[in-house]
Order: structure tokens, then C-alpha cells, then sequence
């Protein structure tokens, strides 16, 4: 097939986390190259909202891209135990369910298809399906290289920890920290919590796709070199597997409508609209506070965070969700933040609150924000890199404390070690919120780092850059 125009297949997950950073890719490689076929395997009804948008946009704005729908086989969550049923890795595995359905896509699909790229949630089933077609599989890897290590190094922490106790089930002292060779040690609290229990539904899909990772032909990393280099080095040189496939860090992944200046107008002439309100506040002036697209945080600590924020004295604009997935939103602000809090938002103009979806990218890059309290799920905080914001990281679970630490290490912001996450009900106290707050809103030296990072990941993703040379080589390599 040398030389033939080649045919790329993308198999992504469900979740914006892992679709997002999908579709930035796949534009960018359509705006990268005209010379490549491009199709997208589509599982519809997605699970939230703004998955079903995001996939329209894209076939919208990118009319040469195939659509490839997969109809999955019908799933009982109910067969899962309530406290296992989380509606997005559920999803995963009602596609692991459906593996059957992707070998017949892949090879029917014409022109020949001459790449798969899927997302790590998948590679267990992907990646052999894939050989078994003769096909190369890649992994768009949607979280940072220290999570990749992890991901790949935690099969053979389970096996020398059970070899060590001499345990043929289970682990009689729990998993314990997990020292990843030549990257760095992620104490046990630092896990995703899922993985403190080898019988969650999470950690057997994240187990069985780390030991495949392995096979796959390459892993193209939403990361970029001057953010995470012992972690990335470390992969590359099989220090965390022996032999582990190429790495290739090619973030920040950016979308390519921001350049489109006409989209960004349209939103301006909504007077209500967040860009709007922020074109209105002093430079710098505002805490941007969102905890991404599935962390639910309770009623109680929102209300904690309302007046965390209104005692900080800070403007803010807060994207609120109350739960995990969008449809299932129905919450009134008024009941949520009370009537008084929205009151004297209207009198004294000092903040927003929307539950609407944003375009969280721009609003990063506005002038006016100068700080982004988040969860620290790992686009969020790419995109605060991009736009070199300081992020005050407040993990709510998942990669979120590893993240952070990259964010940390990276210069991206600080992080709330303390503050509470996945599984524990005490309350971050509004008093604790808005010293926080003010006090890392006037760190010059917090807001110099991140825009020392910002200028990096600038450098990284132009022409020459670390992240431009790696997309570069891995084109070539779909072509060789
Ligand atoms: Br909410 C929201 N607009 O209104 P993460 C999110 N986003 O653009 P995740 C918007 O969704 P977990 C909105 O910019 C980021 O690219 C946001 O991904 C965008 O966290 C993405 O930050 C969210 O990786 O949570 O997936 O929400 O890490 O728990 O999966």
C-alpha cells in the first residue's frame, strides 16, 4: 500500500473528556493534510447532550469526514451494582459488548482502511481486532503522560505486589503507592479510587487495557514535551515497559474554530453571554471556576463554593453542573445557590453563573480571566496551559490528583492537596474557598510560571515545535 492516500478510522469512547480531545485531533489532521481519508465510527444515542452536539458540529464543519454509525447492542445497567454504575463506564463496556460489530466496520470500510485510532477505554478489544485485520492501531491517549505510565505500569505493579505477598487473589495490603519507574511515586490517595478495588468494573477494563497498551503501534499524548519530560522520557525509553510503542506528545490539542472569527462574533451579540459579561470586567480580574462535564459536586458544598467566591471578593464566572451527565440536569439555580446569592450577583455585577455548556477554550483565553479554579480533569488542564492561566486544582476524582500534580510540577498552578474528593462528604468551608481564592489571585509568582508554561505550549504546537515535529512524523508514518 505504500504511498496510496491513506485511510485513517477513528474508534473514540463517550464522555466530552474523551470526545473532545478526539475531535481536535481529527480536525487538526484534516487541516494538517488534505491527503488523508478520514472516518468516524459514531455509537448514537450518545450518553449526554453535548456529545450528540459535538458530533454534529463536527460532520457539519468537516463534511468530507465519514460517518461510520455503530448501532451497540442494547445494555442493562441495572445487572451492575448501583454503587458500580457509573452511566459513562457503563458505556464502555456495552462497547467492549459490541467489540464483535467493529471487526466487520473496520474491514468493510472502503477505501481500505490503513489506521485505527482509538481511545485508551477501548484499546483491550480494539488493538487485536485490529491485528487481526493486519491493521496498525494507535491510542489518542486523552489524559497526561504520567496517567499513560500509570496506566501501563499498574498490570505489573498488581503482579510484582501479589508475587510479593504471595497471593494468588487479591492483595492482602491493599494496592499501596505505586512507584513508577523513572516517572515518579503516585501514593495510593492519589489513585483513581475506582483502583482500590479490583472489583469494580473501572479497574478491570483500566487493567485489561494496560496490559494490551503494549501491542498497540504508537500513542499520541495531549501532552507537550517542556510540560511532562521525565514522564515521557521515561516511556520512551522503556523504562516504565520494556518495549512500550512509540510516544508521540503532540498537545496542547487545540479546536481550529478559534481561529474562525465568525463564530466568536456571533456569540458577542448575546448580550447575556459570558464572553459578553467578560468583555465588560478589568484584565485579569476573574476566577473562572468549572469542574468540568461529569464531576457532580453536592448541593451542599456548591452552596460552600457560592459564598467561598462572593466572600473572596473576586469577580467569577462559574459554569455550574449538578450532576453526571447533562440530561439529567434539571436542578433551578435559585433552589441550588438561593435567591439572595442570584440577587445580589444582578445588583453588584460581580459574577456569573451559568449552567449552560460553554466554549471553555475561548474563555480561557480571554483577557479578562485571571485564575481557573477546576477539578483538574486533564483537557481542562491543557487548556489552562494554552492560555497560560494559573489553575488552582481542586481534584474531584479519577486522574484529577495526578493531573494536578503534573500541573504543579508543569507550572501550570497549586494544588489543594487537602481539599476533599472522590467519596468523602465533609465540606471545603466557604472561609477556606475565599482566602484560597484572593490569595492565589494575587501570586505574581504563581501567574508568572503559568505564563512561562503558556509560552512553551505556544512553542510547542508552531511551526518547529516539539508537538508540530511529533504530528509531523506520525503523518509520515501513516503514509509509509
Ligand atoms: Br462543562 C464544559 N464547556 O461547559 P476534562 C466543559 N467543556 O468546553 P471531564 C466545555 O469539556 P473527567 C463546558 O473545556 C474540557 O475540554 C472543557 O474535559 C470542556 O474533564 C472538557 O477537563 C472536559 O478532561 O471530567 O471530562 O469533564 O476528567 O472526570 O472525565
Amino acid at each position: 500500500d505504500s504511498g496510496a492516500r491513506p485511510h485513517v478510522m477513528f474508534i473514540p469512547s463517550a464522555g466530552m473528556g474523551h470526545l473532545l480531545p478526539f475531535f481536535r485531533f481529527i480536525a487538526s489532521l484534516a487541516g494538517h493534510d488534505d491527503d488523508v481519508d478520514i472516518s468516524v465510527v459514531t455509537v448514537l444515542p450518545t450518553v449526554s447532550a453535548a456529545e450528540a452536539d459535538h458530533f454534529n458540529s463536527l460532520f457539519a464543519a468537516l463534511p468530507h469526514v465519514r460517518r461510520v454509525d455503530l448501532h451497540l447492542l442494547p445494555l442493562n445497567a441495572s445487572e451492575f451494582p448501583s454503587h458500580d454504575r457509573d452511566p459513562f463506564i457503563v458505556r464502555w463496556e456495552a462497547l467492549r459488548r459490541s467489540a464483535h460489530l467493529l471487526g466487520p466496520l473496520i474491514a468493510g470500510a472502503a477505501p481500505r482502511v490503513s489506521a485505527v485510532i482509538t481511545d485508551v477505554t477501548l484499546t483491550s478489544y480494539v488493538i487485536p481486532i485490529a491485528k487481526e485485520l493486519g491493521v496498525p492501531c494507535h491510542v489518542l491517549f486523552i489524559s497526561c503522560a504520567t496517567m499513560l505510565s500509570l496506566n501501563a505500569y499498574f498490570p505489573l505493579h498488581l503482579d510484582k505486589k501479589k508475587k510479593a505477598e504471595q497471593h494468588e487473589q487479591g492483595l492482602a495490603g491493599g494496592i499501596g503507592d505505586v512507584d513508577i519507574p523513572g516517572v515518579r511515586r503516585i501514593p495510593w490517595s492519589c489513585l483513581p479510587q475506582p483502583l482500590l478495588d479490583l472489583n469494580k468494573l473501572f479497574t478491570k477494563q483500566f487493567i485489561d487495557n494496560g496490559r494490551e497498551n503494549i501491542n498497540a503501534d504508537g500513542f499520541l499524548v495531549n501532552t507537550f514535551d517542556a510540560l511532562e519530560p521525565a514522564a515521557l522520557a521515561a516511556l520512551r525509553d522503556g523504562k516504565v515497559v520494556p518495549g512500550f510503542p512509540p510516544v508521540y506528545a503532540i498537545g496542547p490539542l487545540r479546536s481550529q474554530q478559534h481561529s474562525n472569527s465568525a463564530a466568536a462574533e456571533v456569540e458577542k451579540e448575546e448580550d447575556s453571554s459570558p464572553v459578553a459579561w467578560l468583555d465588560k470586567q478589568p484584565a485579569r480580574s476573574v476566577v473562572y471556576v468549572a469542574f468540568g462535564n461529569r464531576s457532580a459536586v453536592s448541593h451542599a458544598q456548591i452552596r460552600e463554593i457560592a459564598a467561598g467566591l462572593e466572600a473572596s471578593g473576586c469577580r467569577f464566572l462559574w459554569v455550574l453542573k449538578t450532576t453526571k451527565v447533562d440530561r439529567d440536569d434539571s436542578a433551578e439555580l435559585t433552589d441550588v445557590l438561593g435567591e439572595g446569592f442570584l440577587e445580589r450577583l444582578q445588583l453588584g455585577q460581580h459574577g456569573l453563573v451559568t449552567k449552560a455548556w460553554v466554549d471553555q477554550e475561548a474563555l480561557l483565553k480571554h483577557p479578562s480571566v485571571g485564575l481557573y479554579l477546576s477539578h483538574s480533569g486533564w483537557n481542562s488542564v491543557t487548556e489552562a496551559a494554552a492560555a497560560g492561566v494559573p489553575l488552582l486544582a481542586w481534584p474531584r476524582g479519577g486522574d484529577h490528583r495526578v493531573n494536578a500534580m503534573v500541573a504543579v510540577s508543569g507550572g501550570v498552578g497549586v494544588w489543594m492537596e487537602h481539599w476533599s474528593w472522590d467519596g468523602e462528604d465533609w465540606l471545603v468551608t466557604a472561609e477556606e474557598i475565599g482566602k484560597k481564592v484572593r490569595e492565589v489571585m494575587s501570586d505574581a509568582a504563581v501567574r508568572a510560571r503559568a505564563t512561562r508554561t503558556g509560552e512553551e505550549a505556544a512553542k510547542a504546537v508552531a511551526e518547529g515545535g516539539t508537538s508540530y515535529r511529533s504530528m509531523q512524523q506520525f503523518i509520515s508514518t501513516l503514509k509509509a
